[in-house]
């Protein structure tokens, strides 16, 4: 299977910032790889919670060491770009049967903080909900999901009365390959959830040929709910590509716009990538180059500031002013 890589570039609304947001080399505790970060704005400060790989260097890894571990680290910021990093990470769980969670995604709904992850367990890939204390130092398990699904956000409100989140379910048996989609299901009280609805097919996403997942929780506009995914092509014939042997997929960024009182339908679409891979370091010095990871989406004044991860090794800025996101998804082209 190929994909024609070239065929899109990113779009010009979106600006990227020239520096790293955080690298491993900014974290005071031992990391490898430093990324997927859920990040909100809240009490006027941004609040962090970033995915922390640690443990082999690349070369170890080459040589057939594995990582350690994964933790989840805190950092806060006054401006959203120069973040300090608690000394120790905040939180991991590892037990007889949740290996680790990862990939943390944040929302502060009725001023309460909920967060996302996703959980490697022994039986399988969950989806699993935690609510944070104000300062993020202690985190009571929710609910998870059934396996295999991940990449759950949950909507900053509550809609019809019951609490949403999008999630990415991943039924290999059915669809023969990898061919995931992405979900939406509700909740009465964040603990059990159901009436699912598939919100949008990976047959819909002209420009990726392989899997679609959630990326950031949703942001309320006038318009609907703006929504970031991430959109993977698959290319058989890619080789070395990170300090995996071989990494065959890349990793763009999609955006789509859902019904406001019925977010499981979507009412505007861009036909084309949001992002896709291009800096010199979204496509070379990464744990797995040409991935895009997006996690976060904070709104300043009219910016929309999308925090992302780029090749699985740090986290970085980029943003659009939101008039521009909303027109990529309403304006027909
Ligand atoms: C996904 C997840 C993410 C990762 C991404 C790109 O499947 O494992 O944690 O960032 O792949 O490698």
């Amino acid at each position: 299977m190929t994909f024609d890589e070239n065929l899109y570039r990113s779009s010009k609304v979106v600006t990227r910032y020239d520096e790293p947001i955080l690298t491993p080399d900014d974290v005071p505790f031992p990391s490898s790889l430093t990324f997927n970060a859920g990040i909100i704005k809240t009490g006027g400060k941004y609040v962090m919670l970033f995915r922390n790989d640690y443990g082999v260097t690349a070369e170890e890894f080459s040589k057939g060491k594995h990582f350690e571990g994964t933790n989840i680290g805190y950092a806060e910021s006054s401006d959203g770009i120069h973040f300090k990093i608690d000394p120790k990470p905040r939180f991991a769980v590892r037990n007889d049967e949740i290996l680790r969670v990862y990939d943390p995604r944040i929302t502060e709904l009725d001023g309460r903080f909920y967060v996302a992850f996703a959980a490697d367990t022994r039986h399988g890939i969950r989806g699993a909900i935690y609510e944070a204390t104000n300062d993020f130092k202690d985190f009571e398990l929710l609910s998870m999901s059934t396996p295999d699904n991940r990449n759950m956000v949950i909507f900053p409100e509550k809609i019809n009365g019951n609490f949403v989140r999008l999630e990415r379910p991943m039924p290999v048996y059915s669809r023969g390959r990898d061919c995931f989609d992405i979900w939406l299901s509700d909740s009465p009280d964040l603990r059990y959830w159901g009436n699912p609805h598939l919100v949008l097919g990976v047959e819909d996403v002209p420009y990726c040929n392989d899997k679609i997942g959630p990326a950031a929780p949703p942001l309320k506009t006038d318009r609907g709910w703006l929504c970031i995914f991430h959109a993977v092509d698959l290319d058989t014939s890619r080789g070395k590509n990170g300090w995996e042997g071989r990494w065959q997929k890349r990793y763009c960024i999609g955006i789509i716009l859902l019904d406001l009182k019925n977010p499981q339908k979507v009412i505007g679409m861009s036909k084309v990538p949001l992002m896709v891979p291009e800096a010199p370091y979204e496509i070379s010095g990464g744990f797995r180059d040409n991935a895009l990871f997006p996690c976060a989406m904070v709104e300043e004044g009219e910016t929309v500031r999308i925090y992302y991860s780029a090749g699985d090794r740090e986290i970085r800025l980029a943003s659009a002013k939101l008039s521009d996101l909303l027109a990529l998804c309403t304006d027909a082209r």
